[in-house]
């Protein structure tokens, strides 16, 4: 285990909330890169949402987008430098709702790229509003009575979705625990390898605590993750085109 801080993360105050999941895949990938020795490689392209504040927090070369563009952002990227790690970072009201549509075509060109999506069941940002990944009965600022499927619709399960794609890496980890951390490092540094190797699209989830807008504590955060939101969005492997595991 390492404890050193890696060199690509600064001393400068993040925005997060106490608790917010956001600083720790941050974090992981910021370990990850260094492992790699990929850091001074690495394009991220940020959406506007929480991801944002990821700005000054790491040096990594970084490209704002607009909300719901950071994977065609990154896709464009890519294929003008292709000798650069390019890494969307978007959340899952950016990835699977106004940028459903970018996520799909991105995965069905194959692009070679790390699509490393925040999934916290809500928009975030802008107060906790009702997402395509928001469970069947919770409350969001946009659901006081809690999500009703029968008016809301159902949620995306976009595992359900790409693993049908021809796609290099699919993955999806959490941060509600330590062994889930590591397995979480794990996804994204695979994805990373791959995208070395030139394989192809690779989306890893990771399921993230929002305490300011679920309401609860950091530490019940974590426990809605264990206890609900994994209940409807099982951890995993899905594709794993690699095979760097033989
Ligand atoms: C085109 C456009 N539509 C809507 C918004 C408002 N907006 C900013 S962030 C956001 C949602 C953020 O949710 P998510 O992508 O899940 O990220 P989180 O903040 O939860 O990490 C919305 C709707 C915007 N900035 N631009
Ligand atoms: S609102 Fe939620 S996602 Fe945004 S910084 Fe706070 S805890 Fe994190």
């Amino acid at each position: 285990m390492k404890y050193s801080i890696p060199k690509t993360i600064t001393n400068i105050e993040s925005g997060w909330c106490p608790g917010c999941g956001h600083g720790i895949v941050t974090r992981l990938l910021a370990e990850t890169t260094e492992e790699l020795g990929i850091s001074d490689k690495v394009i991220i392209v940020r959406d506007v949402a929480c991801g944002s504040m990821q700005s000054g927090v790491v040096t990594y070369n970084n490209i704002g987008a607009a909300h719901g563009r950071t994977i065609a952002v990154a896709a464009g990227a890519k294929r003008i430098r292709k000798e650069d790690i390019v890494i969307a970072n978007p959340g899952d009201g950016s990835a699977y709702s106004i940028g459903i549509e970018s996520t799909m075509h991105a995965a069905l060109r194959n692009e070679n790229i790390l699509a490393l999506v925040v999934n916290n069941s809500v928009f975030g940002m802008t107060g906790g509003q009702m997402s395509p990944t928001t469970l069947p009965g919770q409350k969001t600022t946009s659901s006081p009575y809690g999500r009703d499927t029968s008016y809301n619709g159902n949620l995306l399960d976009i595992m359900k979705v790409l693993n049908t794609f021809d796609i290099a890496y699919l993955a999806r980890g959490s941060v509600d625990s330590p062994s889930a951390v590591m397995k979480a490092k794990k996804y994204i540094k695979k994805a990373l390898m791959m995208q070395q190797d030139n394989k192809g699209f690779c989306l890893v989830e990771i399921l993230s605590p929002c305490p300011t807008n679920w309401g609860l504590s950091p530490e019940d955060s974590l426990k809605f993750i264990k206890e609900k939101q994994q209940e409807y969005f099982p951890l995993g492997e899905y594709v794993d085109k690699g095979g760097y595991d033989k």
